[in-house]
């Protein structure tokens, strides 16, 4: 059985410059809450590395790119940093960025790989941040005008846009659950962020349609599909509560145009709504993006919650549903997450039976495996367990296009290991192996795999 994919359907890898760059602190650029964070709490990073210790693509891209080239790579995605670009936030740009965005974008041009590229992948300048980030309505103005800039200095070369990558996460992380910097908990300044970020989008989006380029924009999601434990109408409503927390939140305004009735209803309940503007309705409207990004990595799967919450505590998602973990399933080497890959084929089909079947790609999927040294044999590393898994994954993606659904390609998480915000390199995603002491890189087993898969567009 051989799974035949279209001939010119996305094959490639994704990262993000925060996580690859490097050069953090060089040719100008400013620091971002990361490199501020590590500053302050460098003991809240895996082995006490920070941002500055990465792959170094600022230095590295040009070979980078020949090794993508070798992956058999026709798209690749990465980020723009903003504290690099205008360092302050809003104001001065800065030269030597607009020459090393330029350079990389058009090297990966010359080597017809599309560069995908996204506005916004969870690095926050430190400027914005210092004057309340998302929170404040300003910060949505100067990205606003960053993403207008960007348009305006790489429009020409660049024909697919993303203006977040996984905005939940900074809100999770970073507003309820400890894990990212600002590191609050409260819910109702998480509820403002959100808001904030999609009218963000949404404004990015209508500047793009306005400045008369040409290409497609969108926004990249990590979908996390609900499933209810049981049958039981208690269980059910407890699925489709996490679900419109953590999927529909984004999903519905970034492709319907509108939140959920039942979120804002859920929201004003419990006296959180975001503080709104008159208009806000209309500039969400125009923020409908024609190409979506899924992210995948695990499902969530959910009961209904047994224990009375603790009304003094603070408001936390898991008031409203309770996660429980399915026996028997293949949680080993994977981050502590669950691989369960049909997921993906059910974001697909609901994205076709409930969301005019926009089209979409896979924006990230992937492995974090700890210790992959020990796999290496002759030189390399011998990552059948990644083989394995992007396989699964691509045969449900296979078969939800058969069956309809808009899937336009498949990107995995990461292109060489990389820096990760709170784990650093404890897990390893990558299709190159990273020594970062040498830098030097190595494609693993998966690596030479997928360069086969994208060569013949597809697999036995
Ligand atoms: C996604 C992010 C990536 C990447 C990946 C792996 O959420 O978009 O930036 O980091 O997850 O997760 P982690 O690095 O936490 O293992």
């Amino acid at each position: 059985n051989f799974y035949q994919f279209p001939t010119d359907f996305w094959w490639g890898s994704a990262s993000s410059a925060a996580q690859s760059e490097g050069a953090s602190q060089r040719d100008g650029k400013a620091k971002s809450i990361w490199d501020h964070w590590f500053e302050q709490s460098p003991s809240r990073f895996f082995d006490e590395v920070g941002p500055e210790d990465t792959s170094t693509f600022y230095d590295h891209f040009q070979s980078d790119i020949k090794l993508m080239k070798q992956l058999g790579h026709n798209s690749f995605r990465t980020s723009i940093s903003w504290s690099r670009l205008i360092p302050d936030g809003t104001g001065a740009v800065n030269p030597k960025a607009v020459s090393f965005y330029r350079n990389m974008i058009a090297e990966l041009k010359k080597a017809e790989i599309e560069p995908f590229i996204c506005l916004f992948h969870f690095d926050m300048p430190l400027a914005m941040q210092q004057k309340g980030g998302w929170e404040n309505r300003e910060v949505v103005d100067a990205y606003v005008q960053y993403a207008k800039t960007c348009f305006e200095l790489f429009g020409q070369d660049v024909h697919l846009w993303f203006t977040f990558n996984e905005p939940i996460v900074p809100v999770e992380q970073g507003y309820l659950y400890d894990a990212h910097y600002p590191n609050v908990v409260d819910f109702r300044r998480a509820v403002q962020v959100a808001y904030h970020t999609m009218l963000a989008h949404a404004q990015a989006v209508a500047c793009y349609r306005d400045s008369g380029l040409d290409g497609q924009i969108g926004i990249i999601l990590n979908l996390t599909p609900s499933y209810p434990r049981s049958e039981h109408p208690a269980d059910q409503k407890a699925a489709r509560m996490a679900d419109l927390l953590f999927n529909r939140s984004f999903l519905d305004p970034a492709v319907l145009g509108v939140y959920p009735k039942e979120l804002a209803q859920l929201m004003a309940d419990y006296s959180v709504a975001p503080h709104r503007q008159d208009g806000d309705g209309a500039i969400l409207q125009a923020g409908k993006v024609d190409v979506l990004g899924v992210n995948y990595y695990q499902p969530r799967r959910v009961k209904a919650r047994l224990n009375a919450i603790n009304p003094d505590g603070p408001m936390m998602p898991e008031w409203f549903f309770d996660a429980y973990e399915m026996p028997g399933r293949k949680m080993n080497r994977h981050r502590g997450w669950e691989i369960y890959e049909k997921g993906i084929y059910d974001i697909l089909i609901n994205l076709k039976d409930n969301y005019g079947n926009i089209p979409c790609y896979v924006s990230e999927n992937g492995m974090g495996v700890e210790g992959e040294d020990r796999f290496i044999q002759d030189g390399v590393v011998q990552d059948d367990y990644r083989i394995d898994f992007v396989r699964e994954h691509l045969i449900w993606v296979h078969r939800a296009i058969q069956e309809g659904a808009n899937c336009l390609g498949y990107h995995l998480w990461t292109f060489i290991d990389c820096w990760s915000w709170a784990n650093a390199y404890k897990n390893r995603y990558g299709f190159i192996a990273l020594d970062l002491k040498t830098q030097q890189r190595t494609i693993k087993k998966s690596g030479q795999w997928i360069a086969k898969v994208a060569s013949e567009h597809g697999f036995e």
